[in-house]
């Protein structure tokens, strides 16, 4: 998959997509990515990219021309390629999201600064608005490297097959159990016992618990959409009586 950013700030992609998984990804041809500065289609002797709304009213807006020229050119290379823009007035992006996502050929990231965008680019050059949830950012940058994370994972060999995409939380629509990992004991706290009795019946169905139990505390929302079998109910339906899954 091609991502292509566009940004008055390239210079903040390059640790997020060059290090660690999205690295290798990118080493392996697996991806591609590429940011590009929006001043570098700003004409003029200052190159300006912002001007006041009108109308009046506080800050800048990003003007419709360097933009326009901007995505024209990336899309004639890229002719596959859909437009995304970042705006908190976007829809919510979330993992379903992400998967649809996934199966683009590539996108094309417009990320805001200042107040936002004029609304003609939005009408007239944009396939796809998102936000990446309900907090202020400074600009849009930081939401196209989120969402360049979650679909790349998603994209064939990005992870190893050991950690592969279809076992995370979410999939199941359950947050995940707690894990550990050695000692069995550190500073007086032990691992659950369950765990190292090689019984992994039992330790999948405490496991299933678990989930269910801190989804119950933390996240009840996601119970309403997650597939659960009769046997998950009926233990939902216990905690829920005991009043319990408060600290987990
Ligand atoms: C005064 C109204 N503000 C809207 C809440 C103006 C405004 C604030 C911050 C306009 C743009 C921004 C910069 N944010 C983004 O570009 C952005 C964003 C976000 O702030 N939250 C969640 N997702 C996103 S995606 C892009």
């Amino acid at each position: 998959m091609n991502f292509d950013v566009i940004s008055l700030f390239p210079a903040m992609f390059s640790s997020p997509i060059g290090e660690s998984i999205l690295g290798k990804a990118l080493e392996r041809g697996l991806i591609s990515f590429e940011a590009h500065n929006l001043r570098d289609w700003a004409t003029g002797r200052h190159q300006v990219t912002d001007d006041a709304p009108y109308g009046g009213g506080n800050g800048m807006l990003l003007k419709p021309e360097p933009v326009f020229a901007a995505v024209e050119e990336i899309r004639s290379r890229r002719p596959a390629s859909k437009v995304v823009m970042l705006t908190p007035q976007g829809k919510r992006f979330d993992q379903r999201e992400a998967s649809e996502l996934a199966s683009c050929d590539g996108l094309i990231f417009l990320c805001g600064r200042y107040e936002g965008f004029d609304e003609r680019i939005r009408q007239n050059l944009v396939d796809l608005e998102y936000s990446i949830g309900d907090y202020v950012l400074t600009g849009g940058e930081l939401g196209a490297m989120v969402m360049i994370d979650a679909v790349s994972r998603l994209l064939p060999g990005v992870l190893g097959g050991r950690d592969s995409a279809c076992a995370d939380s979410f999939s199941d629509g359950l947050l995940e159990h707690p894990h550990y990992t050695r000692p069995a004991e550190f500073r007086g706290m032990s691992v659950p016992e369950i765990l190292l009795s090689g019984d992994h019946g039992r330790i999948a169905r405490w496991r299933r618990e678990q989930q269910l139990e801190r989804t119950l505390a933390r996240r009840p929302d996601l119970l309403d959409s997650a597939p659960l079998s009769d046997e998950d109910r009926r233990f939902l339906d216990g905690l829920k009586q005991s009043g319990g899954a408060s600290r987990l």
